[in-house]
């Protein structure tokens, strides 16, 4: 797929989640840096910085996305166009495998947290806390699973599809029935877009609705993600920006007859770390307070 088909499908989340978008971003930019017919060095890399900005710019508030694609552009090195080439090309490939052996290994460390018999919610659809989910699964672990809708865009479908493809037993809940269903479920497992060096973790809207109930109720909230879904740019002060999309995305303005309602579609929130448990990453589980202290070894790395 070219990038700006890429870019495209990531915009209108036919392409979706946060590590999802990180991989499919970096195979269209290796897939346009094989086919750029350009001779100069430094005009090839412009034209690979372009391409980078495209599919960054598709939503900003993953940063797995443009960590994936700053982890390309660091290895983009060499005098000739062909050296450029086979660096970007093979750290593409590097980072797809160990993206992918990553969500593999949260899967066999978030299930070690499952128990048999537990009752887990889940919200939106995150292939990191799934994976998790799953595994325990077939581990025979006795499990069921609450999975909310997610409005607008009903990921929560995704999850619900997936999970009973399984063979779990999973039953799909309204999000605004989260509270009234708190009191039955053992553990909350979700993923995440972006977590800062603060512990703070952004997810789908109403993650930090999930994890106060869950709080409320003395319920632990792990959270799986990725250790690329950190964010250096919190360590200097940056805010990870919450992306607001298309109110039509939630109801047709036609509803309102011409009355002037304002609609309003911010499609991500920041838990604060004292409601997560503990996150769940490749290197092992942490508490949300040792965000920074990953954040520091992979800059070391
Ligand atoms: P994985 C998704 O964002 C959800 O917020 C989900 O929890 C998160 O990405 C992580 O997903 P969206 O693309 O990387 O649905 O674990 O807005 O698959």
């Amino acid at each position: 797929m070219s990038i700006d088909e890429t870019a495209s499908k990531i915009e209108k989340m036919e392409i979706r989640g946060a590590g999802e978008i990180a991989r499919s971003s970096v195979l269209a930019l290796k897939d346009y840096a094989l086919n750029l017919d350009e001779k100069d060095p430094g005009k090839y890399l412009e034209a690979l910085r372009e391409g980078c900005m495209r599919l960054k710019n598709t939503r900003p508030t993953a940063v797995s996305l443009s960590n994936a694609l700053s982890f390309l552009m660091r290895h983009a090195k060499g005098d000739s166009v062909l050296e450029i080439r086979n660096n970007l090309a093979s750290a593409a490939d590097e980072f797809v495998e160990s993206s992918l052996k990553a969500i593999a290994q949260i899967a066999d460390i978030g299930s070690h947290r499952i128990v048999d018999g537990d009752m887990i919610l889940t919200h939106c659809n995150s292939t990191a806390a799934i994976g998790a989910i799953i595994r325990a699964h077939r581990d025979d672990k006795r499990i069921k699973v609450y999975a909310t809708e997610t409005r607008p865009r009903h990921q929560g479908y995704i999850t619900a599809k997936v999970l009973a493809g399984e063979g779990v037993d999973v039953t799909l809940i309204v999000d605004s029935a989260v509270r009234f269903f708190m009191q039955e479920v053992d553990i909350v497992i979700i993923g995440a877009d972006t977590v800062a060096s603060n512990g703070f973790v952004i997810n789908k809207i109403g993650t930090s609705q999930v994890a106060l109930c869950a709080h409320e109720a003395r319920v632990p909230v792990l959270v799986c993600a990725e250790t690329y879904k950190f964010s250096r740019e919190t360590v200097m002060g940056r805010i990870v920006e919450i992306e607001e999309r298309d109110p039509l995305e939630i109801v047709d303005p036609a509803v309102f007859d011409g009355l002037d309602v304002r609609v309003k579609n911010p499609v991500f929130d920041a838990t604060p770390p004292r409601y997560i448990d503990s996150i769940v990453t490749e290197v092992g589980v942490i508490s949300p307070y040792a965000a920074f202290e990953i954040i520091k070894k992979l800059e070391e790395d």
